[in-house]
């Protein structure tokens, strides 16, 4: 319905700077070995690759940068900041009609591709897939890991503590009602405080269970829609909402998961509605791997996730 031909702009964002541990930024690397392009061509797209991050090495710099910024509250804000403005500037400027494919790296990407998204498509609805709800603020964050932010930094949230570098993000680019969680199950108490007082609609593995996943997708797809029928839709990713026994290469593993089937069911019945217009994956860390088995079992997890968000049906 909104794209004008079947043509994806695949957004590399090999960055790991959200979170403390290295390998994450391999994950799109290991993603396209693993014939994520081909695929996207089987099922009949056109494919281009952006790399908006292609001329600085990042993992260089957050050797130095954790040294650096290591008084103020969140970590990395530098870094941070850099990497995710680069990000919504092609998300903004040079994705077109195209489907927007962002390939992570760690959740703090989704502020560059969500703002970027949101420049293009106002009204557009984001679900977004994750064991966690990553909307703590700069105040109520734990860890400092600002992988576990991005949703209140785009919201607009504390933005008077912001890091200055992330000063660059639009102001509520994302309204608190255009936003759906499923499959939460680790939500930090301040976490909790802030999507009661801002009525932010979540659906945990608690209402999974309760309701099964066909009548949670249905709820999910009809808040952020706001009964546009037509309203343009964004998937945000974290292959931890997924089982861990299925998915065990990621940074912030949490038992109890959407089984291989809920989590791929969620993309395709999302795609059913021919509104989708972007799709971020992100948190695939191949590094966590003790055995080439589980290595693989990640990476053909994400893989699925995209082919099922981007039209491949079972018959
Ligand atoms: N993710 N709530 C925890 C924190 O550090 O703020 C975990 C965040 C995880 C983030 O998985 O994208
Ligand atoms: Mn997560
Ligand atoms: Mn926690
Ligand atoms: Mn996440």
């Amino acid at each position: 319905k909104h794209l004008k031909e079947k043509s994806v702009s695949i957004v590399l964002a090999p960055f790991s700077g959200g979170q403390g541990k290295g390998g994450v930024e391999n994950g799109p690397d290991y993603m396209l070995k693993h014939g994520l392009e081909k695929q996207l061509q089987e099922l009949g797209w056109k494919t281009s690759i952006k790399e908006p991050l292609k001329d600085t090495n990042y993992e260089e710099l957050k050797q130095t940068a954790t040294e650096k910024s290591a008084t103020s509250k969140t970590k990395r804000g530098d870094l941070v900041g850099e990497a995710t403005k680069k990000i919504y500037n092609t998300c903004k400027n040079e994705i077109g009609d195209d489907f927007q494919l962002t390939i992570g790296g760690d959740h703090s990407i989704a502020m560059g591709s969500i703002a970027g998204l949101l420049q293009r498509y106002p009204d557009a609805g984001i679900i977004w897939i994750d064991a966690h709800a990553d909307i703590n603020t700069v105040t109520t964050t734990e860890s400092g890991n600002l992988h576990g932010c991005p949703v209140s930094f785009l919201m607009g949230l504390d933005k008077e503590n912001y890091p200055p570098e992330l000063q660059w993000i639009p102001n509520q680019v994302l309204k608190t009602d255009k936003i759906c969680y499923i499959g939460l199950r680790d939500v930090d108490a301040g976490e909790k405080k802030i999507l009661q007082e801002n009525n932010i609609k979540a659906f945990s593995m608690y209402h999974v269970d309760r309701f099964g996943i066909n009548s949670v997708v249905e709820m999910a797809i009809d808040h952020v829609s706001k009964g546009n029928k037509d309203c343009p839709l964004m998937i945000s990713y974290d292959v931890d909402a997924l089982e861990p026994s299925y998915v065990k290469c990621t940074g912030t593993m949490v038992k109890n998961g959407l089984t291989l089937r809920e989590g791929f069911f969620i993309c395709e019945r999302i795609a059913e509605t021919g509104n989708l217009v972007a799709l971020d994956v992100v948190e695939v860390n191949p590094e966590l791997g003790t055995n080439d088995m589980d290595i693989l079992d990640t990476i053909m997890a994400g893989c699925a996730v995209v082919r099922c968000t981007m039209g491949e049906t079972l018959l």
